[in-house]
């Protein structure tokens, strides 16, 4: 049986070793440039441009053509996606899954809609990665993932609504708020894929506090955590440290968002998925 596990790119993930993988890209438009959220983008040169050039931008999903491009060649694949309530992604892949399951008898595909982006994603991938690698069975993964989505969370801390509201993801009277200088917001994934504002803070101490307690709150016991940032280490290493303290053992780290998250969250954002019990 080959196995395959196919994120989108909002997984922040390009490479993912010890399993065979694919990531199906998401693209950033604006009026002069198309940025493919893959390897090769330079996001730091993107994230400048996108401050510089304040024209219309916005962003679209894989078609069902990439997800079975990237399916190709397995007879067992987990494809995991944005959430499907801020994106099309899930719906082009259980588009693509029909597709192949049709066209490759017996080949199977469970598309996991993540109901989250980032490194959520990340975390249900690394478990579904540790299942194969024990040799489950497909079916059984998909039972696991399932249980397993019920304990994994995605907080965020950002600094600028703008690019969500623009592209109708958030209220724009919210996004007003968010833009008053040094006002941070911070929010969670519903348990229905959306966005959920928790927070509005002054400052980003007060901010990755407000964080670390939302994390407590929600049952996080020094389970996994996964930080992605858009050119913030220092916030993320602070947030790490905070962790740290209250949980020494956790198995926590830290990685760059790539283009799609970089988008939305903009400069100084900050992403945590993280387990509870
Ligand atoms: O299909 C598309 O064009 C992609 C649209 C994606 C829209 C939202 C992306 C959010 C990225 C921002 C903070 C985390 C929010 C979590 C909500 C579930 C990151």
């Amino acid at each position: 049986m080959k196995f395959k596990i196919v994120s989108d790119s909002s997984s922040n993930i390009f490479a993912f070793p010890g399993v065979s993988f694919a990531s199906v890209a998401l693209k950033i438009n604006t009026a002069n440039a198309e940025y493919v959220d893959d390897e090769n983008l330079d996001v730091a040169k993107m994230v400048h441009e996108l401050q510089e050039n304040k024209g219309k931008s916005g962003t679209s999903c894989p078609n069902v053509h990439d997800w079975l491009q990237a399916f190709d060649g397995a007879d067992r694949v987990f494809a995991i996606t944005i959430t499907s309530n801020l994106s099309g992604s899930y719906a082009s892949a259980r588009q693509a899954k029909a597709i192949y399951e049709e066209n490759n008898p017996g080949a199977k595909v469970y598309v996991v809609d993540s109901l989250s982006t980032g490194p959520e994603m990340r975390l249900i991938m690394e478990r579904i990665r540790e299942w194969i690698d024990e040799k489950l069975p497909f079916e059984q993964i998909k039972e696991k993932i399932q249980e397993y989505q019920k304990k994994t969370h995605l907080l965020f801390c950002l600094e600028s609504l703008t690019n969500l509201a623009r592209n109708g993801r958030v209220n724009p009277a919210v996004a007003k708020i968010a833009g008053v200088l040094g006002i941070r917001m911070v929010g969670c994934a519903s348990e229905v894929g959306t966005l959920q504002l928790l927070h509005k803070c002054r400052g980003e101490k007060k901010a990755l506090e407000t964080m670390f307690k939302e994390m407590v709150t929600r049952g996080f016991e020094g389970g996994r955590a996964r930080i992605a940032h858009c050119f913030n280490p220092e916030a993320a290493a602070s947030l790490k440290e905070t962790i740290l303290a209250a949980f020494p053992k956790c198995d926590i780290f830290i990685e760059p968002a790539t283009a799609l998250c970089s988008f939305y969250a903009e400069q100084g954002g900050l992403l945590v998925g993280f387990e509870s019990k």
